[in-house]
């Protein structure tokens, strides 16, 4: 695909994210695209992820983005200027030095993510295709729908912080995404039933927050309304522990369902609900420095279920390395936010798929109407995405996305449960 379009002009602006908090948006225009972005925001953020700049003081309790705006605006705008708005990686290098710090704390990652992303739309729109045909494969994910909410993301006392359903047996991602938006109905109902009125409360990632104390609680509720829609055979459950979160750094201990447990004990509650439940995949189980610790639990699931890192890997090259080099991890949740530019991404998504590990792309609990993880994950033939409950604007956007470009592949792209990787 012929380009030689170049960049004319970038504008951000601040706009509000699905949490009501400010976040950067930038259009990017060329010779003959255009391009728009939007960058998401974690609650759960591991420590090394890159550096979102607010502005502290009053304006939005601190939350502003202003800075980042302007940093846009006036810094980032006038050295993209003229340059092919199609070389990405160039365009990425030079926001990467502009920063110059390891955390893009200077210009902020949520500004040069979402002028990352706006590029690469630009670029797309250049070429007359969406995003997903400028990176390679056209693979349709199979979707991790995050249906009970818990730990940051919920003010309830769940210590996990998410429960999927993971519609994987299907013929097409249709199909999948029909199941899991029967299955949220279900379980709505079934929550409504068992913990009285108020009790279906969202989540922040659009998913149910009722009063349950108990994993397992959690788990059960979700196999019966799988059951109940009669998809017990093709879905799978996954969970996202985000374990740094109840971890309570003085004792060593994790505090979860009224125990206090040493990561070996916590390993021993993971093999038990394994067990016990149709689990497919497993994110961050233990807090995110302990990739020994994942090393030692991926050995005991023996190839059953997927280990994913996030808090622990923050699509960061560096720590994926030490990651694969300990055997920690058979997957990595990609946030392009996590490392602040979409080529650093995808290098990351080399790197694990290179080396036999798994990518699921991932909203992240912050988000927006913008959909390009839809497009990222088809592109780099992943099988997999994370992007919340099939409810809420923020999140549809994504599935409806895939939806759009199920339309444009031909049949049988659907992933099913190939992305997996034990
Ligand atoms: C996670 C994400 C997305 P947050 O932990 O995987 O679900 O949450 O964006 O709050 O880090
Ligand atoms: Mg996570």
């Amino acid at each position: 695909m012929f380009c030689l379009g170049k960049i004319k002009r970038i504008l951000a602006r601040e706009v509000l994210d699905s949490r009501g908090n400010p976040t950067v948006q930038v259009d990017v225009f060329s010779d003959s695209g255009f391009g728009r972005a939007t960058a998401p925001s974690g609650a759960s953020t591991g420590r090394h992820e890159a550096v979102e700049l607010r502005d502290g003081g009053k304006r939005f309790l601190g939350r502003g983005v202003s800075k980042a705006v302007k940093n846009v605006n006036e810094i980032i705008a006038k050295a993209l200027i003229g340059m092919e708005v199609c070389d990405q990686r160039a365009i990425d290098d030079v926001l990467c030095k502009l920063d110059g710090t390891p955390g893009k704390s200077r210009l902020g990652a949520n500004a040069t993510t979402a002028v990352s992303l706006a590029v690469a739309h630009c670029s797309a729109s250049e070429k007359g295709v969406g995003l997903h045909k400028l990176l390679g494969k056209a693979l349709l994910p199979a979707p991790m729908m995050n249906l009970l909410n818990g730990g940051k993301h919920a003010a309830n006392g769940l210590a996990v912080q998410e429960f999927m359903v993971f519609p994987l047996f299907f013929p097409s991602f249709s199909s999948a995404l029909r199941a899991g938006a029967e299955i949220y109905h279900s379980l709505a109902s079934m929550i409504l039933k068992k913990y009285g009125k108020g009790s279906t409360a969202l989540g922040d990632e659009g998913g149910f927050a009722p009063q349950c104390k108990r994993t397992e609680e959690a788990l059960a509720l979700l196999e019966s309304a799988i059951e109940e829609c009669g998809y017990s055979k093709k879905v799978k459950l996954a969970i996202d522990a985000a374990a740094s979160s109840f971890y309570d750094k003085k004792s060593r201990r994790y505090l979860i369902d009224g125990q206090q447990l040493s990561a070996q004990g916590l390993s021993d509650f993971y093999l038990d609900l394994v067990k016990s439940y149709p689990i497919a995949s497993l994110e961050d189980p233990f807090e995110e420095e302990s990739f020994e610790e994942f090393a030692f639990l991926k050995r005991r699931l023996a190839g059953k279920v997927q280990l994913v890192g996030d808090d622990l890997l923050v699509t960061n090259p560096a720590r994926i390395r030490q990651a694969i080099s300990k055997g920690s991890c058979s997957a990595l949740l990609l946030k392009v936010n996590q490392i602040g530019t979409l080529s650093e991404a995808l290098e990351a998504a080399r790197l694990c798929q290179g080396s036999g590990m798994g990518v699921i792309v991932s909203h992240r609990s912050g988000e927006s109407e913008d959909s390009s993880i839809a497009d990222i994950a088809v592109g780099i033939g992943c099988g997999q995405i994370k992007a919340g409950a099939p409810a809420r604007g923020e999140r549809t956007a994504k599935y409806n996305r895939l939806l759009q470009i199920e339309e444009e592949l031909p049949d049988g792209s659907f992933a099913k449960g190939s992305g997996l990787k034990f």
